[in-house]
Order: structure tokens, then C-alpha cells, then sequence
């Protein structure tokens, strides 16, 4: 699924927060007053047995007791923050706040700090706090691999998935197929119909790649400009010129004329131990397969191994 999403994880509310306090009777205190406030609580006795919590559940809040027997909130947040970085924030609590200074827990990885006895609504205000931080924090991590225009990933987070998708298919060893696309005649519909139409059409054609690949397997990217690219990890050749082939016939349904698509399609292969080198042949080769097309009248689906599939020709 790739609309703009931010995981709920990351909402302001209902919270999965992990208590981490060797003290029974404070650590079901906390549990009851963080639950009425709508977060999801799972306690620990101490280090270790967060560590195992950790790694059965995801949290976005640890809020941890400094003091405990095994491991200690300042071995535990250090191991968070080697093993979990990144996902998960952590509260440190304490009473011996003359052992721990403030800077070496803030050090060892902790987003906030809490002195014994402390008042519910300031831990209930730092829990909003780092809500309110992971929240803009994903919005920006979103933002930042899409489009503006289309809300498709854009062109840095296709170098990162495709290097991605790349290393598991060459490692698993199943079939990885590249496709690129290009809208034929673009410049004359935009000087046509104006830029804001134009813009209209790129906005319909991330659409139909949208509609047309499979969810949660397949990934669609604005290239730049009218290019777009899909990977299809896990598709057969057929699989690949069928999605190519859809592509067109859809495209071709809006009746955008003078534009069509054309489309070039690569199987990723293994040529050397870069996996930089095996992606430039692999974008290279759909390239060369999508100009191919282009120079032989467009709105069509090639591959690298210049067989043409006319979408005027199909019968769907
Ligand atoms: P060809 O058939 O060879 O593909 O040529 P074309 O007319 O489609 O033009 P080409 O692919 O060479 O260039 C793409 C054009 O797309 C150039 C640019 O003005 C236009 N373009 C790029 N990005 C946007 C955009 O975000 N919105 C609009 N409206 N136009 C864009
Ligand atoms: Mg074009």
C-alpha cells in the first residue's frame, strides 16, 4: 500500500508503551493510570525481561526504573537504543538521582528524565511530548520519500528500495523485473491543454500503476518528469508483460490523446559481485527497451530483449 500513511504507532494517541520497573506496586500503578489515558501497557520486572518484550511486541514509549537487579534502565536503554534505534523512545525514571546525572542518561540514549516521587500529569506531559515529536517525525519521513504531485515515492527512495529488492531477490534467487515508463507526446498535451492539465494526466497515470500492480508486493515511483518506474519482485516474464501490456490499455481507456505510453522492462540479472553495477545494467537495459518502443511509434511495452507487445493488439 503505498498512499501517504502514517503509522498508527505514530499518532498522538493510544500509545503501546512498555513499563520497565522491578517494584511491583509502582509498576501496576502505572500500568492502571497509563491505561485509563487509552495507551496499551505491557510491564517488565527489569532489563532482561524488556529486552524479551522488546522482541515479541513493537512499542513506541519504554518508560523504565534506572535501579533494577539483572540489568540495570542504563545497560537496557543502551541496548535499545543499539537494537531498536530509531523506534522506540525511552523515559528514564529514578530515585537515586545523585548516582545518575541527567546528561548520562540523556547520553545512553533517553529522550526524557523523571526523579522519584514525580507527579502523574509531567510523565502524562512528556508522553505527549515525544507523541507529539514521533508524530511529525514520520509526517516528515513520509514527505520526504514522495512526490509531491503524484504522493508516489519519488525518484531517492526507488535508488533505496530497487538496491533493496535487488539484494533479496539476487540472494533468494526469484525473478526481479524492472518496468519504465514514458508518456509519448507530453510536451504537446502540456502545450496543448497547459501545465495544470498536464499536471492532471500525471496525477490519472499514477493512478492506473497504482490500481494495476499488486499491493504490498509491487512498488510504483515517480521517476522524474512523465517517467515512472514499478518494481515487481517475485514476476515471471509473462507476469511483467501483462502488467506493461495493462498499463498501456488502460492509459489508452482515458483517451488522453495525443499521449500513450511507452514502456521498457528489464529482468534483473546477475553480472558481477556490485550490486551498483547489476542495477545500472538492470535500469539500463529497461531504458534502452523503453526508447526502443519510443523510436518505433510508442504506446507500447518492450523488453530488453526487444520484443514488442502492441497494446493496440491485445484483447482483454
Ligand atoms: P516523448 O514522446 O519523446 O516522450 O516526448 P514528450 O513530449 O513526452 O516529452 P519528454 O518526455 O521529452 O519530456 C517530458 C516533458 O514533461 C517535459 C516537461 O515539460 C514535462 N513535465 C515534466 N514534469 C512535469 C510536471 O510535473 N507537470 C507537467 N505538467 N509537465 C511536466
Ligand atoms: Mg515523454
Amino acid at each position: 500500500m503505498q498512499q501517504l500513511v502514517v503509522s498508527p504507532r505514530c499518532s498522538k494517541k493510544n500509545l503501546s508503551i512498555l513499563i520497565v520497573e522491578d517494584e511491583e506496586e509502582s509498576r501496576e500503578a502505572l500500568r492502571e493510570l497509563l491505561s485509563q489515558l487509552g495507551h496499551s501497557c505491557v510491564t517488565a520486572s527489569d532489563g532482561l525481561d524488556a529486552l524479551e518484550k522488546l522482541t515479541e511486541n513493537q512499542f513506541s514509549i519504554v518508560i523504565t526504573d534506572i535501579s533494577m537487579p539483572r540489568m540495570d534502565g542504563i545497560e537496557l536503554i543502551k541496548r535499545i537504543k543499539t537494537d531498536f534505534y530509531d523506534n522506540v523512545d525511552v523515559i528514564a525514571i529514578t530515585g537515586h538521582h545523585a548516582q545518575y546525572k541527567y546528561t548520562d542518561i540523556i547520553k545512553s540514549g533517553a529522550s526524557d528524565f523523571m526523579i522519584k516521587p514525580f507527579s502523574f500529569d509531567e510523565l502524562e506531559a512528556k508522553i505527549k511530548r515525544i507523541a507529539r515529536e514521533r508524530y511529525h517525525l514520520a509526517q516528515l519521513k513520509q514527505l520526504s520519500i514522495r512526490d509531491g504531485l503524484t504522493e508516489l515515492y519519488n525518484r531517492r527512495h526507488f535508488d533505496k528500495n530497487l538496491r533493496h529488492e535487488a539484494t533479496r531477490a539476487l540472494r533468494q534467487q526469484y525473478d526481479l523485473y524492472l518496468l519504465l515508463i514514458d508518456i509519448d507526446s507530453f510536451k504537446y498535451y502540456n502545450d496543448k491543454y497547459g501545465h495544470r492539465e498536464g499536471d492532471n494526466l500525471i496525477r490519472g497515470l499514477a493512478e492506473i500503476v497504482l490500481a494495476n500492480i499488486r499491493k504490498n508486493v509491487d512498488s510504483a515511483y515517480r521517476y522524474g518528469g512523465d517517467e515512472f518506474a514499478v518494481i515487481l519482485p517475485h514476476a515471471k516474464r509473462h507476469q511483467a508483460h501483462s502488467v506493461g501490456e495493462r498499463l498501456c490499455t488502460k492509459y489508452k481507456e482515458r483517451n488522453l490523446v495525443p499521449t500513450s505510453l511507452s514502456i521498457g522492462m528489464a529482468k534483473l540479472k546477475y553480472f558481477s559481485d556490485s550490486l551498483e553495477e547489476n542495477l545500472q545494467v538492470l535500469i539500463s537495459e529497461a531504458d534502452k527497451a523503453l526508447y526502443r518502443g519510443k523510436g518505433n511509434g510508442g504506446d507500447q511495452v518492450r523488453d530488453n530483449g526487444c520484443e514488442v507487445v502492441s497494446a493496440n493488439s491485445l484483447t482483454l
